[in-house]
């Protein structure tokens, strides 16, 4: 392996020459053609911590893949917060596998109320502080989304005015910044954005790194284009934060397949700055928990197991697995466009603007010398 003895300080130059290949864009911004696999979620008042961790053994054992981010929750609200026992070290540390989180923070007390008055004057800063440093200590790139579901009037945060939730956005920024916890990427993730106005609610390009949006049926697909194509013209790439079919019984209904699935997969087709997605695969129906809606567990049915597991075989998705190929660019082969991909993010760390979770192949929070070595133990291939 004569190039694996390259000198870093020739790399760094090359890299130089390679500038923008990958790594370029927002917060954690895969290549163009790259689509991160999340999978949701971790709810510590629905389901044991034994209880969920089968679902997602189960989950990786019929996709064949480990998804690269999982989703949890966490209140900032005073009130709530001591409700909620989510160890995020044990998400991201716990199981053999660095997910990177795909963290919803939401603000509304067990009665479902939002004191705006106490988080702006900082009576939640201590919470929120402590969130920070958990965050930054976690070591994996976090996608946190505060405030999820604004506006809509179904939504998580739906009792928020568009200034309301643009002053805790900066708030929550600030308290972040403050406390040094840089590995993350601010999502701004909306529901049904075509029944209010989401430009209200919009904390700036400067403030936001991902714009992300919710799918549980096909016509909050389509009704949600416009809100897709206003990222683009924003520049920021989007992620479907959560997503599963709720109607015509869930996975347990390969008619499910067609109807929904594939409408899904070709919404995230046909915008390539959807660049990542979490699916919820959950048995909602279970006594106790949401039970109006369907199991949507992805192996609840065989056909529609076998599908998706397809659709996650192609090399534009981005995975957690071990041993990830050096494919950076995701067309199925690792040759000079991939070495010109990692090279771009070279010596990059969590922290640094240009780190890509793409070209970390081996997870450890940089791209260094190792990830270029497991790229060319395999190039050519
Ligand atoms: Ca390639
Ligand atoms: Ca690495």
């Amino acid at each position: 392996m004569r190039r694996t003895r390259a000198n870093p300080a020739i790399l760094g130059g090359l890299a130089v020459l390679f500038c923008g290949t990958a790594g370029a864009g927002q917060r954690f911004e895969p290549p163009d053609g790259r689509v991160l696999h999340g999978l949701g979620q971790y709810v510590a008042l629905f389901y044991s911590d034994a209880e969920n961790w089968q679902y997602v053994s189960e989950y990786e054992q019929a996709v064949g893949h480990v998804p690269l981010i999982y989703a949890a929750y966490r209140p900032i609200n005073p009130l709530a917060a001591v409700l909620d026992t989510t160890d995020l070290q044990d998400l991201v540390a716990g199981h053999g596998r660095p997910y990177h989180l795909n963290l919803g923070i939401y603000y509304t007390d067990p009665n479902g109320a939002i004191d705006v008055a106490a988080i702006l004057s900082g009576q939640w800063d201590a919470v929120i502080a402590d969130l920070a440093d958990e965050v930054a200590g976690l070591g994996v790139p976090c996608f946190v989304r505060p405030g999820f579901e604004f506006g809509a009037a179904d939504g998580v945060h739906g009792a928020l005015s568009g200034p309301e939730f643009v002053a805790i956005w900066h708030h929550l920024r600030a308290v972040f910044a403050a406390r040094g916890a840089t590995n993350v990427a601010w999502v701004w993730n909306a529901v049904n954005p075509a029944s209010f106005d989401y430009t209200a609610y919009y904390p700036g390009d400067e403030a936001v790194d991902w714009w992300g949006i919710n799918y549980f049926t096909v016509s909050q697909m389509t009704a949600s284009e416009q809100f897709v194509v206003d990222a683009a013209a924003h520049g920021k790439p989007v992620m479907v934060c959560e997503s599963c079919p709720i109607t015509g019984g869930g996975t347990t209904n390969p008619d499910n397949w067609q109807a929904w699935f594939v409408p899904y997969f070709q919404t995230i087709a046909r915008h390539p700055h959807i660049k990542a997605f979490t699916y919820i695969s959950d048995p909602w129906d279970r006594p106790g928990f949401w039970e109006s809606w369907p199991d949507t567990r992805i192996d609840a049915n065989e056909l529609i197991r076998a599908n998706y597991a397809a659709e996650l075989a192609a090399p534009r998705y981005v995975h957690l697995d071990p041993d990830r190929p050096g494919d950076i660019d995701g067309d199925g082969d690792v040759d000079l466009a991939d070495l010109a991909g990692l090279l771009s993010c070279y010596g990059a760390c969590l922290s640094d603007g240009r780190y890509d979770p793409v070209c970390d192949l081996d997870h450890d929070g940089c791209v260094e010398l190792a990830d270029l070595a497991a790229l060319l133990a395999g190039y050519g291939g």
